[in-house]
């Protein structure tokens, strides 16, 4: 008899057919990794990207399904749902002024999709994103392995960015990780940063290292003030590819991954960047490096800004 696993293909459905929505929409097809549902409350527009994107198949050489709803239904049985629901900042606005307007869409989104994809890992976007991670992971009920953020992935390539710009090396030499919040206290770590290996901290000198870092944390905000009409999205979106990617093909990547923490770097009952292994069961594994005590103090200090407005969100969201 014919096998029916011959007939699942893995899918993917990504909530809120925004910039960054749409744009993940298409790495995904285009690396032929998955088929894709693009769900969205604005009706319409997830069928209308969905039909372009499916008119590009020919022409990028690639047979995955890309569906548009305004259904959760449709989304049913999907192995990956993408969190991207909600509003993206105006320039001036820093990713905490979203809370309250997210904190409701992104736990209703998580509610309806865990409900028609049960046994689906789920990766939040959304800002501010550590705490909507939270709220996630608190709504929908799952393990920590199969709820976690992406944030770190797209803070290290910034970082990686102005590293390479600054040396003048391929970009895909350097390898740097960001830890922390996603925001203003978020911690990149140059003391690990190397291009093939060499420590950067042998190839700049300490004030070169620091603007680039300070680079880093206002990337977001750089590109926002640049555009005025919302935040990044191609670097964003790549980004949450690479975390489908490791999951979808088992990869176990090493990546730094929005997680709930559980003692781990002394930190409790918080949602925070740190280095993960990311497999087809989730995050296999919570990495501890050795920080300074600095790097610590940068670490704990970004933790209580999270916990901070996790509890803001939490009263937001009992007001109902
Ligand atoms: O590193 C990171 N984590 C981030 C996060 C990098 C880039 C963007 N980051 C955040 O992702 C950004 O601050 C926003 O909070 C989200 C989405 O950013 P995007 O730029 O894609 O915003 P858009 O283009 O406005 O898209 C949001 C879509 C839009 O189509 C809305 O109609 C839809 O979300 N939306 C909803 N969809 C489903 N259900 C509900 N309730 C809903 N509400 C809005």
């Amino acid at each position: 008899p014919e096998s029916p696993i011959l007939c699942r293909l893995p899918r993917v459905t990504i909530v809120g057919a925004g910039r960054v929505g749409s744009t993940l929409a298409q790495r995904i097809a285009e690396k032929n990794l998955a088929d894709v549902v693009l769900l969205d409350i604005v009706e319409g527009m997830p069928q209308g990207l969905a039909l372009d994107l499916m008119e590009a198949r020919g022409i990028e050489l690639h047979n995955r399904q890309i569906v548009g709803t305004n259904n959760y239904a449709d989304t049913a049985g999907s192995q990956i749902v993408v969190i991207t629901a909600g509003l993206p900042r105006k320039p001036g606005m820093s990713r905490d002024d979203l809370l309250k307007t997210n904190a409701k869409i992104v736990v209703e989104a998580a509610k309806n999709a865990i409900a028609c994809s049960p046994h689906a890992i789920f990766i939040v976007v959304t800002n501010p994103l550590d705490v909507m991670t939270y709220l996630a992971w608190q709504a929908t009920g799952l393990s920590r392995e199969r709820i976690m953020g992406m944030a770190g992935v797209l803070d290290s390539a910034r970082f990686e960015t102005f590293i390479a710009l600054e040396l003048g090396v391929l970009p895909a030499d350097v390898k740097a990780m960001v830890l922390g919040s996603h925001g203003d206290l978020m911690v990149p770590l140059s003391r690990y940063a190397t291009v093939n290996g060499i420590p950067i901290t042998e190839l700049l000198d300490a004030a070169t290292i620091e603007r680039l870092v300070q680079r880093t944390r206002n990337g977001g905000a750089e590109i926002v003030e640049l555009m005025q009409t919302g935040g990044a999205f191609f670097a964003p979106a790549s980004a949450t590819s690479v975390m489908v990617e490791s999951i979808l093909l088992n990869q176990s990547r090493l990546l730094p991954i929005a997680t709930y923490l559980q003692g781990e770097y002394g930190l409790e009952d918080v949602v925070i960047g740190v280095p993960c292994r990311l497999g087809c069961g989730g995050i296999e594994n919570v990495l501890e490096l050795n920080l300074s005590d600095s790097e610590r103090e940068a670490l704990h200090t970004s933790a209580q800004s999270v916990r901070q407005n996790i509890v803001r969100a939490q009263e937001i969201l009992a007001i109902k």
